[in-house]
């Protein structure tokens, strides 16, 4: 039976091809797309994402607008350098969306949709972690009806890519990921430590472009830009497959290893957040921290493609006194 999927997303190119994936996998039921900020803002998240919907073909899958800040700050901003100004690459002009999202807010589907399928839906988060934690304090029961959460985020044994410690994802709320690894559903995390390692080459790239579809010829628009930051910034003849990453794992998790690891335990996150804090790690701050002793908390699943190293450190989620969502041994 096809897993049940809710994606979470802030499309943005490669949630464009993660979606286009999802839709297109008889593994997956894609039972709706819930929008947020961060590759750019949620009114253009969501637009893209009924866009893209039209363009898989699939009118069935609903789509819900989600928070437009993180749920302790206000959105960081777009990233037009990497998404364009139009979340999709500044490839031509857009189609209009032939639909509208729904009424209900994404916490509100997400609470919907997940008790209507008690136990059976996959929640796969590709954009910062509001939409969750919004739905936590709709439904502080939400984490026992979920099958399991999967997160595009966060950056266990590697540097981040939004500041040298944080990922961009928690780093575009790091409390709203405090309550998301803190919750009682299973976590897992397919962060950079994966992702960094997962790229489409050039020739891969170009054969997707070249294909003769409409997510072909969407993509065909949407890429260069993405790719040419990638070759600009990383020297990469390809593109880190950041959010496609997640949805290949749901469709084959027998492609990664994963390992459990201890995580932040508690949930709820603080009303007042320092500015230095949002800033993140400055050259003062280590990026690397002791490991906690007595420490206790929930486990998450980290799937890996890396060895573990030997030394100890924690995983960053931006903030310089609250430095992590998961913790290593
Ligand atoms: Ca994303």
């Amino acid at each position: 039976m096809p897993r049940k999927l809710i994606v979470d997303t802030d499309p943005g190119i490669d949630d464009a091809v993660a979606i286009f994936l999802a839709a297109a996998s008889p593994e997956l039921d894609l039972l709706g797309l819930t929008t947020v900020f961060g590759n750019c803002a949620t009114a253009v998240a969501t637009r893209n994402a009924l866009i893209l919907l039209d363009v898989a073909d699939r009118p069935d899958v609903p789509v819900a607008r989600g928070a437009t800040d993180p749920v302790a700050s206000t959105y960081l901003g777009a990233i037009p350098h990497i998404h364009g100004t139009d979340g999709m690459g500044d490839g031509g002009e857009l189609p209009a969306p032939t639909r509208e999202p729904v009424a209900e807010s994404a916490a509100e589907f997400l609470c919907r949709t997940v008790a209507e399928h008690p136990g059976e839906v996959t929640i796969l988060a590709v954009g910062p972690l509001t939409n969750l934690a919004l739905a936590l304090r709709l439904r502080p029961d939400l984490d026992t009806l979920v099958d399991q959460v999967v997160v595009m985020g966060g950056n266990a044994l590697v540097p981040g890519n939004a500041t040298p410690a944080a990922e961009a994802n928690m780093l575009n709320d790091p409390e709203a990921a405090d309550v998301v690894f803190g919750a009682r559903w299973p976590v897992t995390m397919v962060g950079l430590d994966v992702t960094h390692k997962a790229n489409l080459r050039g020739a891969d790239l170009d054969r997707i472009t070249a294909a003769d579809t409409p997510a072909g010829r969407h993509l065909a628009r949407a890429l260069p830009l993405y790719r040419a930051f990638m070759e600009r910034t990383n020297g990469l003849d390809g593109i880190y497959t950041h959010d496609p990453s997640e949805v290949a794992y749901l469709i084959d998790p027998t492609a990664f290893r994963t390992e459990a690891w201890p995580r932040r335990g508690r949930s709820g996150w603080r009303p007042r957040v320092s500015a230095a804090a949002r800033r993140g790690p400055t050259s003062a701050t280590p990026t690397t921290r002791p490991r906690p002793r007595g420490r206790t908390g929930r486990w998450s699943t980290c799937a890996s493609t890396s060895t573990r190293p030997a030394w100890s450190t924690w995983s960053c989620a931006g903030s310089a006194d609250r430095p992590g969502v998961v913790a290593v041994e």
